[in-house]
């Protein structure tokens, strides 16, 4: 599976195109606009997302409302135009605009903001949400939550996905704990008027993933390894954390026992966060992820006019007050297109049916099944 994501801010379109999805998956744009409409509406967003109607098309590799194993072309027109027309010559420190012209020499700030801006996570978002809902059809389920912005922290978060799920979509900063979410608007309301900006963390898990995916032999295998590659190109995302984040235990408190339940083997915590030696084990894959604050700050940072090389204030461009809850779920989108590459590689990328036979007929394995005679000899 290959993605390729083109398209400036203020072009005319976002264009995505995924290849190496199979044929015979029928599709259903309804359920990519509802995470387009989520990404946009959450709460501390910038006049943008007030203007735009983003909307995702299929515009290739589809007949007949069916996948055909051709590329996919996922578009999204852009309505807005940039708001800054001359040429700049401040770069804003903690975007591309400085390390960007280090390597491209374009005299004009703007032209890096082009790409850099982080409006192309919209098709991204769109393919994760197309692929969100392939992987929804063997059992599994992503989801997403916002655990902090600036200095507030979810403290009771529902065991249960369901009510999670429908906690977390009563508030516009995507956190299930309502009385927490109260707190981050708070903040956001703060820090807008103090022309500032925030950080925080957000939650994605998988639940239903079937054991065996990624491998073990390399860092392009090891689902880990692609895990944090893939978050680690989302915009302002700084790092992230697999499984409990808690190194004080010894190893005898962090690693999950395994256990016999039912004829079952089950493991009784997920301190793994669902992953052993870069291979999924069947529990939930869990990852927090840490976004700094955005860059582009009302009030400015210090920085330097390169034409004069005089110190001046960082200038301000139309930007959101914080990106957490737009990029929880921009996150459900890097994970469903990670597990999905994973998912293909290892049953198969012909036709969904042959996947689907592929899928079911992989019980739970024995150690004496057979699948080992031919090495018997
Ligand atoms: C965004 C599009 C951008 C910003 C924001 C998110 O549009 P514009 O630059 O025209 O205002 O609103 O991007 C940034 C905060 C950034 O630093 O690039 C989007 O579609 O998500």
């Amino acid at each position: 599976m290959k993605i390729t994501i083109s398209g400036d801010s203020h072009g005319e379109m976002m264009i995505g195109v995924l290849e190496g999805f199979p044929a015979g998956f029928k599709v259903d744009e309804r359920e990519l606009n509802h995470d387009l409409k989520r990404r946009q509406n959450a709460y501390g967003r910038g006049s943008r997302m007030r203007m735009e109607k983003d909307e995702a098309r299929i515009i290739s590799g589809v007949w007949k409302g069916y996948t055909t194993g051709a590329p996919l072309t996922f578009v999204v027109k852009n309505k807005a135009s940039n708001p800054v027309e001359s040429i700049r010559s401040v770069p804003r420190p903690g975007h591309a605009d400085l390390s960007a012209w280090f390597r491209y020499k374009l005299p004009d700030f703007n032209a890096y903001a082009e790409r850099s801006s982080a409006r192309w996570t919209v098709v991204f978002t769109a393919i994760g949400s197309f692929l969100k809902s392939f992987l929804g059809e063997f059992g599994v389920i992503i989801f997403s939550y916002v655990t902090s912005i600036g200095n507030v922290k979810a403290e009771k978060i529902p065991r249960d996905p369901e009510e999670l799920m429908m906690v977390r979509d009563k508030t516009p900063v995507y956190c299930p704990d309502l009385k927490a979410s109260e707190g981050m608007m708070r903040e956001i309301d703060s820090a807008m008027k103090e022309g500032d900006t925030l950080g925080g963390t957000f939650k994605v898990v998988a639940k239903g993933v079937p054991a065996g995916l990624g491998g073990f032999s390399s860092m392009y295998e090891k689902l880990d390894s692609r895990i944090g590659k893939a978050f680690m190109a989302l915009p302002a995302v700084k790092g992230l954390i697999i499984g409990s984040s808690d190194t004080s235990v010894r190893g005898s408190e962090y690693h999950d026992p395994i256990i016999m339940s039912n004829g079952r083997v089950k493991r009784p915590t997920n301190n793994a966060g669902g992953i052993e030696g870069g291979i999924t084990n069947s529990e939930d894959i869990v990852v927090t992820v840490f976004v700094k604050p955005i860059p582009t700050i009302r009030k400015g940072i210090e920085s330097v006019d390169m034409k004069t090389l005089r110190k001046v204030s960082s200038p301000y461009i139309r930007s959101d007050v914080t990106a957490v809850p737009a990029l929880s779920v921009i996150g459900e989108s890097a994970l469903s297109i990670v597990l999905s590459e994973a998912f293909l590689e290892r049953f198969g990328n012909d036709s969904f049916e042959s996947i689907r036979r592929r899928f079911e007929s992989e019980g739970f394995p024995g150690w004496d099944d057979g699948i080992w005679k031919e090495y018997d000899r």
